[in-house]
């Protein structure tokens, strides 16, 4: 779209103007004409190209000021250049009136020219690297053939003694921060100077200036500073003109996931602005846009490879600890250890947080999105735990009570899946919830409104609440069948026990948890049902593992022997909740039949006892670690949600 604006002539007069290439100049040489005037002829200098236009055709004008063009409300002049100039008002056209044919001017009107190049310049095309005013800098659209610049929520700490993520404050301590940002270039090209009266501002909208910042760095070589010139409460800035060809370098990085409130689109506007007269407001002429969008928070499925392995040193888990870390060694993981000092005697910690990941072109890195179970958690251990390269981002609910459906062993993601025609290729979210109709407690809505507005993994809701901590974990998972792009999903089951050769008959001989265990059944039904239609599974992708649960006085189940599901998933290494099922010929025919089903897929089975360390508090082995996985190879920015 070629950028248009009207001067206005005035005969007898000289009169300015500032051209931006790119742009269109039109003026109106009828209502500039003096009185009497019937016929007008043009001269001009080289750099400008000018047009009669009579009536929507146009003309191009040559210089030497012979042709006359009878005056006329319809007609207009259209003047372009190509070219900066190298001096202030070095280029000009004269229109000169006449009244009658073959006489000398009755008087002429002189338009003075400047032509400047204004560029504002991101990565639009999303290989890394800022380019040359990209024509859909402004827009932004998905998919492998999209354009638009990313940019990062500064979430991570870049200087470990903050106490608080980088893009809580107003400033950069290192240049380790630059790199999580975007680069953002104005160029500017024209005379040593401007003519007298304009100005170039940088500007934000209000409704940006709390989820986008830009830096300036002063002195790039000796004793950097760097100046916060747009964001909160800095809603423009003056921007030095310098002439000649300048590129100014600035950084930018987001403040703000996109949540239900916010698209995750910014914009960055510079215009160029000229003064009229005193006491009134300087009118923009030329504005050049960048339109940004804010890269969301994608959570990473246990069919990604694991990077590392957290768990909780309590005063009773040496065990458990020991068998987990025996699990990591058969893997290319590291093991990180929350030690009492950090966790404070909470074995839960690394199930309030879900890991995952943001990515721009130009930089990506680790996320953890933080439960707002409890709020205590924030402030203290997780980011001992984490370290000083994580992002962190968490949601409180203002007014809502917050359950245990908010924690996020309550969420897991699906690996990549086809539905219908539409492609998942970053999988989607699994939220654990109450029953549609129940209008009991659901996960808290500034979380799925979160994990929504993401809208790279577009969230289902199971129903949960069934189960006493009420978790997805507790009745799925899914692993990957190691050397194919395949998975299965694992799903507790009273049917994966009876309907093969394994019967607990003794277990459901009584016969008040054999009826509770139908209607556990009938639960997890419900949720296998959605699982199917929403991730477009089969009977083939699902494997059954034997579960039994018992209903506690709210009548909501827990498992009646370490639930098996509720695993760790490590490339082909399961650690799996040991059972302690009925012996026969010395094996527990619970483990044999689980790796029956899973070992001629390729999988490795470890049971680990989880029972003092976990089981008794109502978790098991994948509630008691959680693990940080690569990021997907796939770009968010290639799908179309
Ligand atoms: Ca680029
Ligand atoms: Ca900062
Ligand atoms: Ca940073």
């Amino acid at each position: 779209m070629v950028r248009e604006r009207t001067v206005r002539l005035l005969y007898g007069s000289r009169v300015e103007a500032v051209y931006v290439l790119g742009t269109q100049l039109w003026t109106d040489v009828y209502s500039a004409a003096p009185a009497g005037a019937k016929t007008f002829s043009l001269k001009h200098s080289e750099g400008v190209k000018v047009e009669v236009v009579r009536d929507g055709e146009a003309e191009e004008v040559v210089t030497n000021g012979k042709q006359r063009w009878a005056l006329s409300p319809s007609t207009t002049l259209r003047l372009s250049m190509a070219q900066a100039s190298t001096e202030a008002s070095s280029d000009k056209v004269t229109v000169s009136y006449y009244e009658e044919e073959g006489s000398a001017p009755i008087d002429q009107a002189g338009l003075f020219l400047t032509a400047i190049e204004i560029s504002l310049d991101v990565d639009a095309d999303r290989d890394g690297e800022v380019e040359k005013n990209n024509p859909k800098k402004a827009s932004w659209t998905w998919g492998p053939d999209g354009q638009g610049a990313i940019l990062l929520v500064n979430c991570d700490r870049d200087t470990p003694w903050l106490p608080t993520e980088d893009c809580n404050d107003e400033k950069v301590y290192s240049k380790e921060d630059l790199k999580d940002m975007s680069q953002m270039i104005l160029r500017t090209k024209g005379p040593d100077r401007l003519p007298a009266g304009y100005e170039i501002v940088l500007y934000i909208s209000m409704s940006d200036s709390d989820k986008v910042g830009v830096f300036y760095v002063e002195n790039p070589f000796f004793g950097q500073r760097y100046i916060h010139i747009l964001g909160r409460q800095k809603l423009f800035h003056v921007v030095k003109y310098t002439g000649g060809s300048a590129e100014l370098l600035f950084f930018v990085e987001g403040l703000r996931f996109p949540d239900e409130s916010f698209s995750g689109l910014v914009s960055i506007h510079v215009s160029l602005l000229e003064y009229m007269a005193e006491g009134i407001p300087l009118t923009p002429i030329f504005t050049d846009t960048v339109t940004f969008r804010i890269a969301p928070w994608i959570m990473t499925p246990n069919i990604l490879p694991p990077v590392t392995v957290f768990v909780c040193c309590m005063k009773d888990n040496y065990l458990f600890l020991k068998e987990v870390k025996n699990l990591v060694e058969k893997t290319n993981c590291e093991l990180k250890v929350c030690f009492q000092y950090m966790n404070r005697g909470d074995r839960w910690i690394q199930d309030e947080i879900e890991f995952g990941y943001i990515e721009a072109p130009h930089k990506g890195f680790p996320v953890v999105l933080d439960s707002p179970r409890d709020g205590n958690l924030k402030d203290f251990p997780i980011k001992q735990l984490l370290g000083p390269d994580f992002g962190y981002v968490t949601r409180e609910p203002l007014f809502e009570k917050v359950t245990s459906l908010d924690s996020f062993g309550n969420l897991e993601v699906s690996p990549p899946v086809t539905v219908n025609g539409k492609a998942y290729p970053l999988g989607r979210i699994l939220i654990g919830s109450s029953f549609p109709l129940s209008g009991g407690r659901r996960m808290t809505k500034v979380v799925r409104d979160f994990l929504q507005a993401q809208q790279v993994q577009a969230p289902v809701e199971l129903y949960s609440d069934w189960l006493t901590v009420g978790h997805v974990d507790e009745f799925m998972t899914f692993v990957p069948i190691p050397g194919k792009k395949e998975f299965r999903l694992l799903m507790a089951s009273l049917g994966g026990m009876s309907g093969k050769r394994i019967t607990i008959n003794k277990i459901l001989s009584n016969e008040s948890l054999s009826q509770e265990n139908q209607y556990f059944q009938r639960c997890l039904d419900w949720n296998r049902d959605i699982l199917k239609k929403e991730l477009a599974l089969t009977e083939r992708d699902i494997i059954d593992l034997p579960a039994l649960f018992k209903m506690d006085e709210d009548r909501q189940a827990r498992a009646f022997f370490p639930n098996m599901v509720n695993m760790i998933v490590l490339d082909k290494e399961l650690g799996i909740p040991k059972p302690f099922g009925p012996q026969v010929e010395e094996e527990c025919c619970l483990e044999t039949h689980v790796r029956s089903l899973l070992e001629p897929l390729g999988l490795a089975c470890t049971f680990i006892d989880d029972i003092s360390a976990y089981h008794k508090f109502l978790g098991e082995v994948h509630c008691g670690t959680n693990v940080r996985r690569k990021p997907f190879t796939f770009k968010w920015w290639h799908m179309v949600p």
